[in-house]
């Protein structure tokens, strides 16, 4: 590895110092430093939420990496032409999001919430368990996450079917693929999971319109991103009675504004977009890794293709 390698790190937000303690331990040759404007030029950046400005400075990079899965976000800056966007390639993410979406799934099939409630009130009483035949979950998005997440849902012998845009193979889960099949995807599912990555293809892809096609009764589980949802459709069709209810982990505006809907509805449960967290030591590993395999000139995994946008 060439002594004079820079790594410029740019995330506004975060606390730069272990980022900056562990990308030295694990690269000792390189230069590891804070961006700021007019800093020294680096070959390879660390960023999360990077102004323009920061790329508008740093025209020579060679590689960007994302300490996120999605990079819809950094997709919108103008990027230098030749560095490769690449993305954090599970990093100790699917398990976690694997541990959420099954729970967000079991706490509604189980009625966890409804038991919560009567306790709450001195009740000792029992529901009908419900059958798990009458629950099939659909996974959008089956990459790093939805995959983990279909395979996890399958242990739990949910029937489980998913969707993508290249066909896909998965033991335990119907795949469905490409624009062409998304109906009978959506037909087949009466819980809804959603693990895309938000391009212009997938932006309001939950809508009256397509959480309408849903089995009756059926249940939105949304932990991508907000953008996919059209808030107020989710919110008619459950005021309806057409959908039981929604997990939403992501939202157009975070924090979401106090004056939103989703704060106060019964049937909406909500955590702060905290599905599945960034893990600094996996995430430093994986990076300081692959920026060892650039040097050497081999290949790596999770480079994202700009014009398909994930
Ligand atoms: P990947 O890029 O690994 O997988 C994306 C999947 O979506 C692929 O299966 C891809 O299909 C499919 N897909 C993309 N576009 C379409 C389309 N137009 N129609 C059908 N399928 C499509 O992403 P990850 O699994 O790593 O992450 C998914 C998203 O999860 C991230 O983009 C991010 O937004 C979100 N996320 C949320 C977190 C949270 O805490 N809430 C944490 C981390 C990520 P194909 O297989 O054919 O390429
Ligand atoms: C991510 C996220 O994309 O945290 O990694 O949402």
């Amino acid at each position: 590895m060439p002594l004079t390698m820079n790594i410029t790190f740019c995330c506004p937000g975060s606390t730069a110092e272990p980022w900056l303690l562990g990308l030295r331990a694990a690269l000792p040759q390189a230069q590891v430093e804070v961006w700021h404007s007019g800093a020294a030029r680096a070959d390879y950046a660390v960023v999360w939420a990077p102004p323009q400005q920061f790329f508008d400075e740093q025209p020579q990079l060679r590689g960007v990496f994302a300490i996120g899965a999605g990079v819809d976000a950094l997709l919108k800056l103008r990027l230098p032409a030749q560095a490769r966007v690449v993305r954090l390639d599970d990093a100790g993410m699917s398990v976690q999001m694997a541990e959420y979406v099954c729970q967000a799934v079991i706490r509604h099939f189980r009625e966890l919430d409804a038991y919560a409630a009567a306790i709450a009130q001195g009740q000792w009483s029992y529901r009908k368990p419900r059958k798990r035949a009458d629950f099939p979950v659909g996974v959008m998005g089956l990459g790093v996450l939805g995959t983990r997440v279909a395979q996890a849902l399958a242990q739990f012998e949910f029937p489980v079917v998913g969707w993508s845009r290249s066909a896909r193979t998965i033991e335990g889960v119907r795949c469905f693929a490409g624009a062409a099949q998304f109906k009978d995807f959506l037909a087949a599912a009466k819980v809804l999971v959603n693990l895309l990555p938000l391009t212009p293809d997938t932006q309001g892809i939950m809508c009256l319109d397509t959480l309408s096609q849903l089995q009756h009764g059926g249940y939105v589980v949304n932990v991508a991103r907000g953008a996919h949802l059209v808030d107020e459709d989710l919110l008619a069709l459950i005021d309806s009675g057409q959908l039981a209810g929604a997990t939403v982990d992501v939202f157009r505006t975070e924090p979401l504004p106090p004056e939103h809907r989703f704060w106060q509805h019964p049937k909406i449960t909500m955590t702060p977009h905290t599905a599945a967290r960034t893990l600094r030591d996996e995430s430093i590993a994986q990076i300081a890794g692959k920026i060892e395999a650039m040097e050497r000139g081999e290949p790596i995994a999770g480079i994202v293709d700009p014009v398909r946008g994930y």
